[in-house]
């Protein structure tokens, strides 16, 4: 049986034997961090297992009689977030390069965990191959991104999010925290948004914001999972709510074709300014661009979320703004980007702001085009690195999660290509998207998850689970190895879900998948 490692480390040489774990078994950290990491792998090995290890103190150097040791190794000029990690039948070793490293390292190690002794099946008792694994991601940026906007979901329902995206090797969670439907964070500087712009939600649900203290609890529990939080209001397109609040800024909505056929399919009626919208259209709306009014509003917004995000990004959207006229549109990124700029943070925005020739020098871009793009979002998307900008890449047929996985499903969209299968989250080169961009110029790699159809936790964990796995391996694994292959990941993707079953994770049996 394949090992469940995904994503999959860069470098494991196995050998013919194991490390068994026990209650006598004992784990420890040497240094302050590194006990911190043995803490959270005791529990973490006791959900898993239900073997009650203990925190032993360091012992002499060499660690005798400790199962497990962890330290931070920081001479060595090791990568950020890198690890080695170490297993024989007397113990297991790992160092890390830094206190993501050791969260990385001991992810690895609660995937390694078998069952029966892997050299002996059956023989009973949890067990660790004995390997010796060299890891550090390819891209900094591993992100994925949830649209709290459409939907709302609770705090505990995103704290989960997080757990489970770190899991798999992810370290930033994007949160689209505006759109057409809602507004969802209360601002001290601006309270009327979330006061009468947060109700509503697409389909008619009922919508929320989070409070401050909301906010920080999040902002906490990413931080401890080394995880960044990319707040992204979206502008000036996706502002239909910010109207509700601030109707003064709000431009008349542009009902075009397209509008009205996306009201005839999902129903929703024509988007009417003062009115909550719960439909899936989009690019109606748009703030007043040569109102000074506009400016006031996103000067408080942007400074106020700039002093509650410890992160370096904001993002401040810029897609499908199909109701702004194009030098209207030309002229609001420039500003808003710099705003952002002079904040001392980085700009992040959708693609489509690419084509602004005086955008802040060093956005970043956020590619939603196809894995093979259309012309006009490869230009697009090559205008960020032109400026000093990183780029992300989400391509919508393979990173777009809200896509369906087959014809027919109920929950999902399907304008991205048609469904999304496993396969096609996983088969994709990002250095192959956009001619032109090499490694250097990709920041990293997120997958999205737009909420329109998706209301439940159970319906976010149904569309994230298993093709997420699928995006991070892309994010994390080099481009070249002997198991970046889809064969590969299918196998070890089912050995994986075993321990998702066992943890009541509800990801969906996608075909293709050879599921225990
Ligand atoms: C496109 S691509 C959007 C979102 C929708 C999504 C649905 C992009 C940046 N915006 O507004 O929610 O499609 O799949």
């Amino acid at each position: 049986m394949p090992l469940g490692l995904i994503p999959y480390p860069r470098s494991v040489q196995m050998r013919r034997d194991s490390l068994p774990l026990d209650p006598g078994s004992s784990v420890s950290g040497i240094g302050e961090t590194a006990s911190a990491a043995a803490q959270r792998l005791v529990w973490e090995l006791a959900d898993r297992t239900g073997i009650p290890l203990s925190v032993a103190p360091p012992a002499a150097e060499g660690g005798a009689g400790t199962t497990i040791t962890l330290r931070l190794d920081d001479t060595a000029g090791r990568a950020p977030e890198s690890y080695l990690l170490e297993v024989g039948p007397e113990g297991a070793t790992i160092e890390a390069a830094d206190a993501a490293g050791l969260q990385y390292a001991t992810r690895t190690l609660v995937q390694l965990l078998s069952p029966g002794r892997p050299e002996d099946p059956a023989a009973s008792g949890w067990h660790l191959p004995a390997v010796r694994i060299e890891d550090a991601p390819r891209f900094r940026y591993r992100g994925l991104m949830l649209d709290v906007a459409r939907h709302f979901f609770p705090v505990e329902v995103v704290l989960r999010v997080i757990d489970r995206a770190c899991a798999l090797g992810l370290n930033h969670l994007h949160l689209h925290l505006s759109d057409d439907q809602g507004w969802r964070l209360a601002l001290a500087s601006r309270p009327e948004l979330a006061e009468r712009a947060s109700a509503g939600a697409a389909q008619g649900h009922r919508g929320g914001f989070y409070t401050r203290r909301d906010w920080d609890r999040i902002v906490a529990h990413a931080a401890a999972r080394r995880m960044t939080l990319v707040p992204e209001i979206d502008m000036p397109g996706h502002t239909h709510a910010m109207g509700l609040a601030y109707p003064e800024i709000a431009a008349e909505p542009v009902i075009t074709d397209e509008v009205r056929a996306a009201v005839t399919e999902f129903g929703g009626g024509i988007p009417t300014p003062g009115r909550p919208y719960p439909g899936f259209a989009v690019g109606f709306s748009s703030l007043r661009i040569h109102e000074q009014a506009t400016y006031d509003v996103l000067a408080d917004v942007l400074s106020e979320l700039a002093g509650m995000t410890p992160g370096p990004y904001l993002h401040i959207g810029g897609d499908e703004a199909l109701g702004t006229p194009a030098e209207d549109y030309a002229v609001f990124m420039a500003r808003v980007t710099g705003m952002v700029a002079e904040l001392g943070k980085t700009p992040i925005a959708w693609h489509d702001a690419g084509t602004v020739a005086t955008l802040a020098p060093g956005t970043v871009g956020q590619y939603w085009g196809f894995v093979r793009p259309a012309p006009g979002s490869a230009d697009a998307a090559r205008g960020f690195p032109a400026r000093g900008g990183g780029l992300i890449l989400s391509p919508a047929d393979a990173a777009y999660l809200d896509m369906k996985v087959e014809p027919g499903d109920p929950l999902g969209l399907d304008w991205a290509n048609g469904p999304t299968s496993t396969e096609a989250s996983y088969r994709w080169e990002p250095t192959e998207v956009i001619p032109g961009i090499t490694e250097s110029d990709i920041l990293g790699v997120e997958a999205a998850l737009w909420t329109e159809t998706i209301a439940t936790e159970a319906d976010i964990e149904a569309m994230l689970f298993p093709r997420l796995a699928a995006v991070a391996e892309i994010a994390w694994s080099p481009a070249s190895g002997p198991e970046r292959s889809w064969e590969s990941f299918r196998s070890r993707l089912a050995v994986l879900a075993e321990g998702w079953a066992a943890t009541g994770l509800r990801f969906t049996r996608t075909p293709g998948v050879p599921w225990h």
